[in-house]
């Protein structure tokens, strides 16, 4: 199946494609030698699907075309020569990751290291690399994990090895929380997994992808509303990981399931056997809107303040002394719902009259619970949210883990010229900061293809 194949190895002619030609002439530059191959990951827009990868359920992304790419010569040090914005390098056999110090070249060796492990331990090749990326960083659209799946990539390539696109993305997967964020594996699946042209329905346990086929007349368009959000260098992130955990032992243990085993909210449904609306009833029934304080939390699971810490509770997560546990597991099963509803609609009537409002409404109840129940949007890209509306989207809503960074607007066809002036005057023109970035933070995007290996004609 497609699911078992590797990424592809094309071989094209560099000097035809401006970015790779002048990725080729600054390596040249600092190595004096020219690359042997290229490898590419995209990075992605999620249409639907927040903070509930990390849960078990299935999200609704589309690779997007900027990317992380690299330029790669192998030699026979066992030492990486990286450059970015600037130089990096370490010993093959000595890949320490500093997850309180979360800069661009540990996200690399992030990639290396799982495929070391992979692979069994062994010394890998030395490379000498130069790594080019078009991805806004901490905005949303998954910089962090093309970088990983990139490195994880260029080394199986330098290496002589190849596994399947599933594989990679599950090393992929694992290897980026070296850096600390306990991700669930929707940007790195994507970044491997991705066709051009069709989104991509993501499932869990097993990972799987499924095509789906946006409706006709209308055109996703990201923007982004300027404010960076670094995951890994705060704990955002972590916490909602952590509430949801939290949530899910509570919830399992009211209805005295064996809740030290479970860790995700979708396996205390399948273990219940059920339904997403019986979920939200039950997360009414037990947990309470006013948040949990450590002490409750520790009482009502029966455990000690020091077991809370140990096996809760991440690195960065310790200082917490509040959990909202109502608001994030109603947040998550009601958005897991949300996405099989877009899922449906696409699968049934694409080109019905009614698809593009239905799936826009689904957007909006989507950006509705992220801000409210969630709390991982920010007064900025609300605002940016509300101007898409404004300007003719039929849904908008942030995307990615947010605290800033990317919305994601469904915009039929016909409107998309009039809607890109309006969040251009609405939004960007206003602000110094926000005009001076407008060209790579206002674009409509298609859904793109998966990570590559591309070598000289
Ligand atoms: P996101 O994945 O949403 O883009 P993260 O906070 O998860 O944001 O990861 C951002 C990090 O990825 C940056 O801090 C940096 O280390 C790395 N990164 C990836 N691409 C770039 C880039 N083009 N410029 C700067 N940093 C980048
Ligand atoms: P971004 O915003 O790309 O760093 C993060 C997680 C995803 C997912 C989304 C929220 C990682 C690598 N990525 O994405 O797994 O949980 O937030 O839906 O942790
Ligand atoms: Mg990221």
């Amino acid at each position: 199946g497609k699911m078992a194949a590797h990424p592809p190895k094309t071989k094209i002619l560099i000097s035809a494609n401006e970015r790779l030609q002048s990725l080729k002439e600054a390596f040249e530059k600092k190595y004096g030698e020219s690359p042997l191959f290229y490898a590419r990951a995209p990075g992605r827009v999620n249409l639907i699907g927040e903070h509930i990868d990390y849960c078990g359920y299935a999200v609704l992304p589309m690779a997007i075309e900027q990317s992380i790419l690299a330029a790669v010569t192998v030699n026979d040090e066992t030492v990486i020569y990286l450059f970015f914005y600037r130089d990096f390098t370490v010993s093959s056999e000595d890949i320490k990751i500093d997850r309180n110090n979360p800069q661009w070249y540990y996200y690399f060796l992030c990639g290396v290291k799982g495929i070391q492990e992979h692979l069994g331990g062994d010394p890998l090749s030395g490379i000498k690399c130069v790594v080019d990326g078009s991805i806004p960083a901490s905005s949303g659209l998954s910089s962090s994990s093309a970088l990983v799946c990139c490195a994880a990539l260029l080394t199986m390539e330098a290496n002589h090895k190849s596994l399947n696109k599933v594989a990679l993305a599950e090393i992929s997967t694992k290897c980026e929380r070296y850096i600390g964020t306990e991700g669930g594996g929707m940007d790195q699946s994507i970044s491997f997994l991705a066709e051009e042209g069709t989104a991509k329905l993501i499932e869990f346990h097993p990972l799987r992808a499924s095509d789906v086929r946006l409706p006709d007349g209308a055109v996703f368009v990201i923007s982004n509303c300027c404010v960076e959000m670094n995951k890994a260098a705060t704990s955002h992130f972590n916490i909602r990981v952590v509430e949801c955990r939290i949530a899910t032992k509570m919830l399992a243990k009211a209805r005295g399931l064996d809740w030290a085993r479970l860790l995700k909210l979708s396996e205390v449904q399948a273990s219940l056997g059920a339904s997403l609306e019986e979920m939200l009833r039950l997360v009414a029934e037990v947990l309470h809107p006013e948040p949990y304080s450590r002490e409750e939390v520790c009482r009502v699971l029966g455990i000690t303040a020091e077991q809370l810490s140990t096996d809760l509770l991440s690195p960065n997560t310790q200082h917490v002394t509040q959990f909202k546990l109502y608001q994030r597991a109603r947040h998550v099963y009601g958005e897991a719902a949300r996405v099989l509803r877009f899922k449906s609609v696409c699968d049934e009537a694409p080109s019905a009259g009614n698809a593009v409002q239905r799936l826009g409404d689904l957007m909006k109840q989507s950006h509705a619970s992220c801000r409210d129940l969630y709390e991982c949007s920010c007064p900025e890209l609300d605002r940016l949210v509300e101007i898409c509306l404004q300007s003719g989207a039929v849904g908008s809503r942030l995307t990615g883990a947010g605290w800033g960074g990317c919305a994601v607007s469904m915009v039929p066809t016909d409107r998309v010229e009039a809607f890109l002036t309006s969040v251009r005057e609405l939004y960007y023109t206003p602000d110094p900061h926000r005009a001076a970035l407008e060209k790579q933070s206002l674009f409509v995007s298609k859904p793109g293809g998966g990570a590559m290996v591309t070598a000289e004609l």
